[in-house]
């Protein structure tokens, strides 16, 4: 088979890629994506329910935004609590500003819309990617997709593959450098068609460990325990996580709570992950690719869309022949934010988890910090504006 020829070859069909193509496309520049899942399985992943509104304005302006108006639920703030202390943060008051509720799958599957719509090429299944030539004038990827080896030539390639892709692997081991945290528990996540047990989310710290109330809709529940990184699924039937996230919530809260079955469960491990510089020769990082935050302050998707808001008129200046300052630039300006949101993260996963080998004194320090907020308005403030996402 002859090689594809376009101009940007994107590895992975999450929501960077997907969102990076169609701003490219709608722009006049030419995209192929390449998947390793099928389709039905990038839809199936249930992660991110919140969206800065920095990030809802992008999907906006890429065409996508329809769905979200109808469907997505402003949210003016969110509660943290520790036990009962119960703190409203208000960030409409506070900042001015608003995050969204809708999910990543519903994002993804507007994303695919569009695409489909744009007539892209989008190649699933793919298996086996390599990227070459990434310092000649044309780049090479190549991959396998139901039996045959297949080749693509382009001027960009933008590795949107998540934290276990092949791009940042791509990049020598010289080059890199790798900024790592791990934290001694993970999230189990339950989605239940239960109404949520309060109109905004719930952040609980507790003595029995982390919980979090989140939502899809009116009608669909989402919420989180933090369990040690050695417990699987099979060891919560929903009975189990019923009772744990009933005694870690704020009484009041607990007592209203509607439980039924389970539709979806899964345990994510917490990290903290930065790989630098997220530019080597012709390619280009985007999204968890580069970097993971721990889920506690809602970033991880927000951070892949900003990515792609400075990664997108950078390489649309490029392909289109009005210079490489934008790229050039690409890697220190998306960087810079993703510092702030990875402080932030690490900041809010310290304040509200418990950790098993933690004395005394870090857990009054855990207190302290949630007392100080309950109290102080320039520190709620302070954690509003970063919640609601840092400026572009
Ligand atoms: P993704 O979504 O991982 O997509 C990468 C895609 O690349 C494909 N791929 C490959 N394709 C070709 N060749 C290869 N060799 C490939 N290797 C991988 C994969 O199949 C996949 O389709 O990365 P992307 O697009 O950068 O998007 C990042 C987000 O998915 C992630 O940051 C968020 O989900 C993180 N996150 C949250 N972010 C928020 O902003 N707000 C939240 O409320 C939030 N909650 C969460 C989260 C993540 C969670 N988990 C499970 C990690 C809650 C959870 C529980
Ligand atoms: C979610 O609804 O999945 C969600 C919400 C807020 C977070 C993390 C996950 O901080």
């Amino acid at each position: 088979m002859p090689p594809i020829r376009t101009q940007v070859a994107i590895i992975g069909g999450g929501p960077s890629g997907l969102l990076l193509s169609q701003l490219l496309n709608r722009a006049g520049v030419e995209t192929v994506i390449l998947e390793r899942a099928s389709r039905a399985h990038v839809l199936a992943r249930v992660r991110a329910g919140i969206l800065e509104w920095g990030s809802v304005e992008l999907l906006r302006q890429a065409g996508v935004g329809d769905r979200m108006a109808a469907q997505g639920i402003p949210h003016e703030g969110c509660y943290l609590a520790d036990e009962d202390l119960v703190i409203r943060m208000d960030f409409q008051a506070l900042t001015g500003r608003r995050v969204m509720v809708y999910g990543q799958t519903e994002v993804t599957a507007d994303l695919y819309a569009a695409q489909d719509a744009a007539g892209t090429t989008i190649l699933h299944q793919v298996s086996d990617v390599a990227i070459t030539d990434l310092d000649q004038p044309r780049s090479r990827v190549s991959f396998s997709q139901a039996g045959a080896r297949r080749e693509l030539i382009c001027h960009y390639v933008v590795g949107c593959d998540g934290f276990h892709g092949v791009s940042r692997q791509t990049i020598p081991a010289e080059i890199r450098r790798e900024v790592a945290r791990t934290y001694p528990f993970g999230w189990l996540g339950l989605l239940s068609e239960t109404p949520p047990v309060q109109e905004e989310l719930i952040y609980s710290s507790s003595r029995h460990g982390f919980a979090l109330a989140s939502m899809r809709n009116p009608a669909l529940s989402r919420y989180y325990v933090q369990v040690p990184l050695t417990d699987r699924v099979e060891d919560w039937p929903d009975h189990r996580f019923w009772d744990a996230l009933a005694r870690r919530l704020p009484a009041e809260a607990a007592a209203r709570l509607i439980t039924g079955p389970g539709i979806e469960k899964s345990i994510a491990p917490l990290r903290s992950f930065v790989s630098e510089p997220l530019r080597w020769g012709n390619l280009f990082l985007v999204g968890d690719a580069a970097h993971i935050v721990p889920p506690t302050g809602a970033k991880g998707l927000n951070l892949a869309i900003s990515d792609v808001f400075y990664l997108h008129s950078a390489l649309i200046d490029a392909v289109q022949g009005r210079g490489t300052a934008g790229i050039d630039e690409y890697s220190d300006r998306a960087l810079a934010r993703i510092w702030k949101a990875m402080r932030f993260s690490w900041q809010m996963t310290t304040m509200l988890h418990r950790f098993d080998d933690e004395d005394a004194f870090a857990a009054r320090m855990r207190r302290a910090a949630l007392a100080h907020l309950a109290q102080s308005e320039t520190a709620r403030r302070e954690l509003a504006e970063n919640y609601i996402g840092l400026p572009f």
